[in-house]
C-alpha cells in the first residue's frame, strides 16, 4: 500500500518510518490510543517525578498512539489550552516515542481574525489566505508551530516524526475553519497554504499529515474538502457517541466503511482520530460497542479523547463502572498497546 511519496515532498526519513508504521499496525489489529494521556487524568496532573496515565493505571500498560494537542503555541504561550505546559509537552513527547509510541497532534487553533479560541466562528479562513488582511497574522502562528515541532528531537538530536492532523472535523460547524465559515475551495487553498509554509517556508519535514473530517455518510462527504492525494498522507475521522449504543454502533460502522472505501482507493492508512464516549457509563462499552464494530475494519489506531476530570474522560480510571471491561479489552491480541511492541 505503501505511498513513494509524501505531502511533504522533502519529508525526513523517519516520517516514511512512522508511515510503514502505521501501515503494518492494520496487519496485527489497531493501536489504542489516547488524548494527552500521560499529561494528567483524573484526579492528578504530571509532575517530574512520576510518570503515569489512567490507562496505564487500569490495564498497567500505556498507549501505543499518543495525542497532544498544541492550541494556544500560535500565541508562544507556556501553556496549551487545557493547561499542558509545552515544555512538559515536549518531554512527555520524547518518552513517548522513545519507548516505542508513535505521536499524534492535532492544533485547537485560535480564530486569527477574532482572537476568540476555536469555537468563536467568525469569517476567518478567507482572510488567512495568502492576499488576506490576516495572512501575515497567520503566517507567524505557524511559524511558532513550526518552531515547536523543530523542537522535538530524540536524545540523538534526530527529529521526532508527527502524524500532524490540523484542522480537523472541518465538515461541522463549530470551528472558525468548518465549512460553513468557509468554502472547501478556501479549505482546500488553506491546508496547501499550510503544508507550505510549514515545508518549504519554515523548512519542517518531520510530520505526517493527517486529514479528519467529523463523521459523515458517504464517501462523497468524506471527500467534500480533501486537498488531494499529493498532500494528505493519512485519513481519520472523529466520531463520538452522544446518543444510544445501538445508534452509535451504527454510525460507526458506516463511517468506517466509508473510511476504508476511500484509502482503498487513495491507498494509504486510516485511523479513528478521535473517538469515545464521554464518561464511559455502559459498563461493557469496550468490548460490546467499540470493538465488536471496529474489530477487523483495516483501521490502523483509535484515539479516545481526554481524561479531564470526572465529569469529562473518555477512559476509566480505578474502579470507574467500566474500568473491568476496559482491560478485557486492553487483552486483546488485536488491540495493539505499548508493551505489545515491546514483545
Ligand atoms: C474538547 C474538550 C475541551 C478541550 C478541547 C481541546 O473536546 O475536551 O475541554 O479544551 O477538546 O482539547
Amino acid at each position: 500500500m505503501t505511498n513513494l511519496t509524501l505531502a511533504d515532498t522533502r519529508a525526513l526519513p523517519q516520517v516514511f518510518a512512522l508511515q510503514r508504521k502505521i501501515e503494518h499496525l492494520s496487519e496485527r489489529g489497531y493501536a489504542f490510543g489516547h488524548q494527552d494521556t500521560t499529561s494528567y487524568g483524573v484526579g492528578w496532573r504530571h509532575n517530574h517525578d512520576s510518570y503515569t496515565s489512567d490507562v496505564y493505571k487500569v490495564v498497567g500498560d500505556f498507549p501505543l498512539v499518543y495525542g497532544f494537542d498544541i492550541g494556544q503555541i500560535e500565541h508562544g504561550r507556556e501553556k496549551n489550552l487545557d493547561d499542558v505546559p509545552f515544555n512538559t509537552m515536549c518531554a512527555l513527547i520524547q518518552k513517548a516515542h522513545k519507548e516505542g509510541g508513535i505521536i499524534t497532534i492535532s492544533w485547537h487553533a485560535d480564530n486569527p481574525v477574532s482572537k476568540g479560541d476555536s469555537w468563536e466562528t467568525t469569517i476567518a479562513v478567507k482572510h488567512i489566505l495568502k492576499g488576506g488582511s490576516y495572512f501575515e497574522v497567520y503566517k507567524e502562528w505557524l511559524k511558532k508551530v513550526a518552531d515547536f515541532v523543530l523542537q522535538l528531537k530524540d536524545e540523538n538530536g534526530m527529529l521526532i516524526p508527527i502524524a500532524f492532523r490540523p484542522f480537523h472535523e472541518m465538515n461541522g460547524a463549530w470551528f472558525w475553519w468548518g465549512n460553513p465559515h468557509c468554502s472547501p475551495k478556501e479549505y482546500k487553498t488553506l491546508w496547501l497554504q499550510t503544508l507550505q509554509l510549514l515545508s518549504v517556508e519554515f523548512e519542517v519535514h518531520n510530520l505526517l499529515y493527517v486529514y479528519a473530517p467529523n463523521l459523515v455518510g458517504t464517501t462523497g462527504e468524506y471527500l467534500l474538502n480533501y486537498p488531494g492525494d499529493h498532500v494528505v498522507d493519512m485519513l481519520g475521522l472523529d466520531l463520538y457517541q452522544h446518543g444510544t449504543a445501538k445508534a452509535f454502533q451504527k454510525t460507526l460502522k458506516t463511517n468506517v466503511e466509508v473510511l476504508r472505501m476511500v484509502a482503498e482507493t487513495v491507498k494509504k492508512p486510516y485511523a479513528l482520530t478521535e473517538i469515545g464516549l464521554d464518561r464511559v457509563l455502559e459498563p461493557l462499552w469496550w468490548s460490546t460497542i467499540l470493538d465488536a464494530t471496529i474489530a477487523n475494519t483495516g483501521i490502523a489506531w483509535v484515539l479516545l479523547w481526554r481524561n479531564d476530570s470526572k465529569n469529562h474522560f473518555f477512559v476509566p480510571y480505578p474502579d470507574q463502572l467500566s474500568a473491568s471491561d476496559f482491560k478485557i479489552f486492553s487483552e486483546k491480541t488485536h488491540v495493539l498497546f505499548l508493551g505489545d511492541e515491546k514483545v
